[in-house]
């Protein structure tokens, strides 16, 4: 598959210490598609990341509501809120970059999940489609048409950021050697590169870029 530099953005999601082996809500093997991501990016001109990014009241961590602990999940102002491990907390060592991910190069770095009441998976919207973070706007001024996705986790920031991608006309792109899910259930990750796939994305391998 050739890539247009011209219209063609790669999409970094979530790539802190917090999602990564001995963090807070870590993703198994994550670190490994830190290579990957780093070998990617030098075949795109225009990368952007995105960077959870709470503060410590907020409403998805298990610590912040009594008696309820990670994993559970509660209605949140009407929404389904799964609720986790404090994490990404602002300006903790949880919240920052892995050390080895190239970060010099981005054009800009989309930070979501500030508000104490709404979760923002999404690199686009929050999960109440409230607020926009301002990344479609971005893509879009900057003649970006198709978007490559990867990061962390599969099953939740990443799936979220690709379906929110396809729903504003983007065409979507999936590199699935170059994400891990969180699998709070076995299958988790699987049914999301399913319901991403039904959604309009494309899948394909890192090596399948020319
Ligand atoms: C994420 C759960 C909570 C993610 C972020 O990056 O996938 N998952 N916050
Ligand atoms: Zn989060």
């Amino acid at each position: 598959m050739e890539i247009d530099q011209k219209t063609s953005a790669l999409v970094i999601v979530d790539l802190q210490y917090d999602f990564l082996p001995g963090g807070a809500l870590p993703v198994v093997e994550g670190d490994r598609i830190i290579p990957i991501v780093n070998g990617l990016q030098q075949q795109f001109d225009f990368v952007v990341a995105t960077q959870d990014w709470h503060p410590a009241n907020h409403a998805s961590f298990a610590a912040n509501h009594p008696g309820k602990t990670a994993g559970e999940v509660i209605d949140l102002d009407g929404l389904r809120q799964v609720l986790w491990p404090v994490h990404c907390v602002q300006g903790s060592h949880g919240a920052e970059f892995h050390r080895d991910l190239q970060t010099h190069t981005w054009r800009k770095v989309i930070r979501k999940g500030t508000h104490p009441r709404v979760d923002s998976y999404s690199g686009f919207f929050d999960n109440n489609r409230q607020g926009d973070t301002g990344l479609g706007s971005c893509l879009r001024e900057n003649g970006i048409e198709q978007v490559f996705i990867v990061g962390l986790a599969a099953d939740y920031c990443v799936k979220f950021t690709v379906l929110d991608s396809v729903s504003l006309g983007f065409t979507t792109i999936l590199i699935a050697d170059a994400t891990k899910g969180v699998n709070l259930s076995p299958e988790d990750t699987a049914n999301a590169l399913q319901e991403m796939k039904n959604a309009g994305a494309k899948v394909i391998a890192s090596t399948e870029l020319a």
